[in-house]
């Protein structure tokens, strides 16, 4: 097939946030827009003559002509052979998986993730490096000094490849490998999991609901946890796939993965609940009436690792996310090994796994991982816990609260203010930072210090600035404020707010209620309303 190279000119805003570019489906579908950024990629990693690429998506709208476009273009700069997922599809965890077991150039992955789709809604594409993470700050930072100055890119002149049917074919002197985007990430699951104890358990009555929220995860689920593990048929709920997401938010949390919270409420529900987002990263943990933070998620896994035959030996560190809840590090502490805080982003876990520097990572944004791949995996999180429940054979309300007997509890919750005005979030920001704090009396607490977050990678000694307010208290307790970096409307204000809690008689008490003076004081000093107009978050997690 012929090569063409088409001049084009530079589209201002190409610049990938906290996870990839995303942006609304009619940005992406104008002419030369997907174009611009995917040469930009290719242009920014370095010499990609000869080279295997992986490709896949969460199967939104859009998905499908994007990997059209990429096969073409991937032949025209002289890839080799990409390995696309049949249908397009490939859960971001399977992606980063495929990558580092096949040991390819890196991948691209399509998906804006939690936010709906559909051809009004978003659609997202990042490029993830060899060793199977998103791409870190200094190749993104070039991706889009790139694309402020692309002139032309390159595609091949060739038919659609069939993407439906498993085999090996030709575009342009390129081999396209559709492989099964399953079968690769099942079993790496079946060698870190106990899947003959969660058989047993299964065998022996535990139930469970899993929400695949009609994103990407319902094929994973659904041959891991039915066909291998012997769950039940109807185990997992919106197993299907749309490219609308049924109209759905295929965001895992209290809000949006209504129809699996209202599953797992009252006398004969389930045991274990959980939920995964719309391309496969994110998880929800519930009981039976009992919701699990993420952050609380992340810790009891932690302490309870060596029951998992892939972690038997051990951890060699946990790391977290700055607005994450300190509950992970006091697990660490305990364990004698260390806890690493890192800026909000899968991103810089990469470099402390791949130093064998920490073996467990997570976010409070229900994102929970291991070094098995590098990124964060919701059905790894699932599974795990499964482990622990089948060896453990308590419920997840009894595990979690006798956890937080032992190491006290850190009373966590967030909330998002969504949709608000660009300027007036940035003005709020801009406020915080100013503010003279150390040593204030607020309420009841003091201030211990204040500051603009910025973090220095111990493995590679770079630096990344303005990473979120905190303001820290004299007991411990904090408060953060950060401007999201995924949406692709306004602005979205996150507000994370926690205490300690070492008194097991209040460990029962509703995060709203233990935290409610501190989000009255986050409130006050953001002055969120006058600011915003807003006098409730949209989400509270
Ligand atoms: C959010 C979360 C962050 C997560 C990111 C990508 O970013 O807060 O913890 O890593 O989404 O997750 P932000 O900048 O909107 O707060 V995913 O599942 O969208 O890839
Ligand atoms: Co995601």
């Amino acid at each position: 097939a012929a090569v063409k190279t088409v001049s084009t000119t530079p589209f201002s805003g190409q610049k990938p946030g906290t996870s990839g570019l995303r942006k609304k489906v009619k940005v992406f579908a104008q002419p030369h827009y997907l174009e611009n950024f995917v040469q930009a990629v290719f242009d920014s990693i370095g010499d990609v003559a000869g080279k295997t690429l992986v490709l896949g998506g969460d199967g939104r709208y859009h998905n499908r002509t994007a990997i059209q476009t990429i096969l073409k273009m991937a032949a025209a700069n002289g890839f080799a052979r990409v390995m696309v997922g049949r249908g397009g599809i490939l859960s971001t965890p399977a992606a980063s998986a495929v990558i580092r077991k096949y040991k390819t150039f890196g991948g691209i992955i399509l998906s804006a993730s939690h936010n709906p789709g559909g051809p009004l809604e978003d659609f997202g594409i990042k490029y993830n490096i060899p060793a199977g993470g998103p791409a870190p700050e200094a190749i993104t930072e070039a991706i889009h000094a790139r694309t402020e100055v692309i002139g032309a890119y390159r595609i091949v002149e060739a038919a659609d490849v069939d993407l439906d049917t498993l085999g090996t074919r030709s575009l342009g002197g390129m081999e396209v490998q559709v492989f099964d985007p399953v079968a690769d990430y099942a079993e790496l699951m079946e060698s870190l999991f106990d899947f003959a104890a969660i058989r047993a358990a299964f065998a022996s009555g535990l139930r469970m609901k899993f929400d695949a929220m009609h994103a990407v995860t319902g094929p994973y689920a659904t041959e891991i946890l039915e066909r291998r593990l012997g769950a039940p048929a109807g185990t997992v709920m919106n197993g299907v796939p749309l490219e609308d997401f049924g109209h759905g938010h295929p965001d895992p949390n209290l809000v949006h993965a209504h129809d699996l919270v209202e599953a797992l409420t009252g006398e004969g529900a389930p045991d274990f609940g959980a939920a995964s987002d719309g391309d496969g990263d994110r998880n929800m943990i519930l009981g039976r009436d009992f919701y699990v933070t993420p952050s609380d998620s992340l810790a009891v896994l932690a302490a309870n690792a060596t029951l998992c035959p892939g972690y038997r030996n051990g951890l060699k560190g946990i790391a977290r996310s700055m607005p994450t809840s300190a509950a992970p590090d006091r697990v660490a502490a305990k364990l004698g090994i260390p806890a690493w805080e890192t800026p909000t982003g899968w991103k810089f876990f990469g470099t402390l796994l791949d130093a064998g520097l920490a073996t467990f990572c997570g976010e409070e944004s229900f994102g929970t991982g291991s070094d098995h791949v590098r990124e964060k995996d919701g059905l790894w999180a699932v599974l795990a816990w499964l482990n622990v429940l089948a060896v453990r054979k308590q419920s997840v309300a009894d595990i979690v609260t006798a956890h937080w007997t032992e190491y006290g509890r850190n009373v966590y919750s967030r909330h998002d203010y969504e949709g608000i005005d660009a300027a007036a979030a940035e003005g709020l920001m801009e406020h915080l930072r100013g503010l003279p704090l150390k040593g204030r009396k607020l309420g009841a607490y003091t201030v211990a210090f204040n500051d603009d977050f910025a973090y220095t990678d111990p493995v590679d000694g770079s630096v990344s600035k303005k990473q979120g307010i905190r303001v820290v208290f004299e007991d411990g307790s904090r408060i953060v404020f950060r401007l999201s970096g995924t949406g692709t409307e306004g602005a979205t204000l996150r507000v994370y707010i926690e205490r300690f809690e070492p008194d097991p008689t209040r460990h029962h008490i509703d995060p709203q209620t233990a935290l409610a003076d501190l989000i009255a004081i986050a409130r006050d000093l953001a002055e969120i309303e006058a600011r915003t107009g807003r006098q409730e978050p949209t989400v509270i997690t």
